[in-house]
């Protein structure tokens, strides 16, 4: 008699708790969807694909200038001396255009970064040479790691509250 008194008050404490996780579950769940990102796995895929693409080289900046397409812009961006080598002064160029027409961006940096990869804040301030024209001294570090590959992100901005122009180009160091 006691023992199944024992038993049954026992099941409903269990109960209770198991009721009380799962409801904290349930809410902790909605919060985090609603409050971080709709959909975790869809944007876990594209971080993934980001990452990816971030990683593989897609301008030869030791051979010449390299141009990005982007919505109504024309971004080039050339780095000197070259081969570009870590551990050398740099001169980054960036030439934006619009159409025929020169960006009228006022101002900008580029963010020097490796993919998947933290080596510090590194950023190159550009001033405005006209012309849609802009020039900035710089240097990459050399990675303990031995890898080469950097990102040099470009952000343009002009004097509005337009968006500003961005265009990443991954670029390997020569040896
Ligand atoms: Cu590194």
């Amino acid at each position: 008699m006691r023992t199944s008194l024992f038993v049954l008050v026992l099941g409903v404490a269990v109960a209770g708790a198991l009721g009380a996780v799962a409801a904290n579950f349930v809410v902790g769940n909605r919060l985090f969807e609603r409050t971080v990102v709709p959909d975790p796995y869809e944007a876990g895929l594209r971080y993934d694909e980001e990452r990816k693409k971030a990683a593989r080289p897609d301008c030869a900046l030791s051979a010449g200038p390299c141009r990005q397409q982007l919505d109504g812009a024309t971004v080039t961006l050339e780095v000197t001396p070259r081969p570009v080598r870590a551990m050398t002064d740099l001169v980054f160029t960036v030439t934006a255009r619009r159409g025929e027409a020169p960006a009228a961006e006022t101002a900008g940096e580029i963010s020097l970064a490796m993919p998947g990869m933290y080596m510090g804040d590194n950023r190159v301030p550009l001033a405005a040479r006209g012309g849609g024209v802009f020039q900035g001294k710089g240097l990459v570090v050399r990675c303990p790691s031995g890898r080469r590959t950097w990102t040099a992100e470009v952000t343009l901005r002009g004097a509005g509250a337009a968006p500003p122009l961005r265009a990443r180009f991954t670029f390997e160091l020569a040896e």
